[in-house]
């Protein structure tokens, strides 16, 4: 596999790297912590190490360097495809290269070998209570995986502690090659009553996706394809990355670590703000029976925030400036979406809200992150966030579907550069107040 002899090429390098900065620089200081930061999340702490992706606060999120917009431009995309192979970014995430057509074209075969779904798996789905949230479904098939784990089965055996990252690379590709055809039959038991769609083994990952979703609309393979690729990492501090990395610094696999990152994605104030901010779109547009004014929707931007509620998809923890992947998605709905209240909606409330949350002068970041705009386009096609019961959550799904790429690529890299568990020091209220005086 290419991926792998590239793997083997990058690694040793990396190794190199690290051990000559721990032989030179081990003691040099990276960051001072204040008590506001202890109580406050830990927020700019520099305590981590990922190569794979960093954001800036103006710029947004670089993958492996690159912005948004230069990684849509530098990948490879298949026969009239606009937007590249989600198999090309995975490629680029794992070895910090650009993958040519060729690369990018065998990850997607690859996860094409790897694409069944074990019948335990379905079953599991199907026997939950048919309106148990998405993300509990998600997060427990992830988990039903883990007695296939090769990692496990290797370390058990003994394994070198050099050779960890070759069965978690296969593990990554074994379970990111699932990710479309489990968020298909998540949304088939809600949807299509439980009609399960096989995945094409002539498509790519995005576009079997939409395949399996039913989707009418042709359009929908590029922008699910789209979708994968932006949602993939955010740095290592965000709770899902985090979550993922903390758990596998145990030695724990990927299904029990990406199913932890998961759980953390699934919070109203991280990956769950997709659905709250279509949801919160969805209110206003009851509210008028319409398209409303802009002076209506600053009415109601104003009794959200007066009744102690955050307008959910803006402000950022590190970002400073409109999320670059916000407007990756306005751009691809400006192309490709006409007549579309709800989008344009969306579109009104990015012109709205920042001016209000300036205003107010509470978030350090008025402007949107892209959960502000995913869900209005992902309903345009179709494809709905709630059930027949009101149980919500399968925006977020997709929003994992996409991260585990990012954090299993970091997964990869923890164990080839062999990062060792993760244990943090905490101190008492009084020790804190003893330092302070
Ligand atoms: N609406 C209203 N108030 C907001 C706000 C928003 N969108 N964003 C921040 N604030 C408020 C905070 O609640 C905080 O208020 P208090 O001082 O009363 O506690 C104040 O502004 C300062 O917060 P901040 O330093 O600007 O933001 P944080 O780093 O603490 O939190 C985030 C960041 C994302 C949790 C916050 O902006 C938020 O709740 N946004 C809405 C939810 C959302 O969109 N989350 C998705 C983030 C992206 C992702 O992870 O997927």
């Amino acid at each position: 596999m290419q991926l792998k002899e590239r793997l083997q090429i990058r690694i040793p390098e990396m190794r190199d790297r690290v051990s000559r900065l721990l032989r030179t620089a081990q003691d040099t200081k990276v960051s001072e912590l204040t008590i506001g930061q202890v109580f406050g999340g830990m927020r700019h702490v520099k305590g981590l190490v990922s190569d794979i992706s960093s954001v800036h606060p103006i710029e947004g999120i670089r993958l492996r360097g690159l912005t948004i917009p230069e990684i849509l431009d530098a990948l490879p995309a298949a026969n009239e495809s606009e937007i590249p192979l989600v198999g090309g970014l995975y490629f680029l995430l794992l070895t910090g290269d650009i993958p040519t057509l060729d690369e990018a074209l065998e990850i997607e075969q690859e996860w094409n070998r790897r694409s069944q779904i074990p019948g335990y798996l379905i079953d599991l789905l199907k026997s939950m209570p048919e309106d148990t949230s998405p993300m509990t479904l998600f997060s427990q098939a992830i988990l039903s995986l883990q007695s296939e784990s090769q990692f496990m089965k290797k370390y058990l055996d003994g394994m070198r502690r050099e050779d960890y990252w070759e069965p978690m690379l296969e593990d990554s590709l074994y379970l990111t090659a699932k990710l479309p055809s489990i968020a298909a039959i998540i949304y088939s038991l809600k949807h299509n009553q439980g009609k399960i769609v096989e995945p094409d083994n002539e498509l790519d990952w995005g576009a079997n996706f939409a395949r399996m979703m039913k989707v009418q609309d042709k359009n929908y393979e590029e922008f699910s394809r789209l979708y994968f690729i932006i949602h993939s990492d955010h740095e290592l501090g965000n709770v899902s990355a985090h979550a993922t990395h903390l758990v596998g610094s145990s030695l724990s696999d990927i299904y029990l670590s990406a199913s932890a990152g998961m759980n953390g994605l699934s919070g109203p104030l991280h990956g769950r703000a997709n659905q709250e901010s279509l949801r919160w779109l969805l209110e206003i547009y009851d509210k008028y029976g319409k398209l409303p004014t802009k002076q209506e929707v600053t009415e109601y931007t104003w009794e959200t925030l007066n009744s102690g509620q955050v307008i959910p998809g803006y402000g950022h923890a590190v970002l400073r400036k409109t999320d670059p992947r916000f407007l990756a998605l306005l751009q691809f709905g400006e192309k490709h979406i006409q007549n579309d209240e709800i989008f344009d909606l969306a579109r009104l409330v990015y012109k709205v809200v920042p001016e209000v949350l300036k205003e107010q002068g509470k978030a350090q970041n008025p402007w949107p992150n892209v959960d502000a705009i995913s869900g209005s386009l992902q309903l345009h096609y179709g494809v709905e966030d709630c059930d027949k019961f009101g149980v919500c959550g399968f925006y977020t799904v997709l929003f994992g579907v996409s991260r585990i790429l990012g954090v299993s690529s970091n997964l990869v890299w923890a164990r080839a550069l062999g990062q060792p568990i993760e244990r943090p020091k905490s101190l008492t209220i009084a020790a804190l107040e003893e330092l302070a005086s």
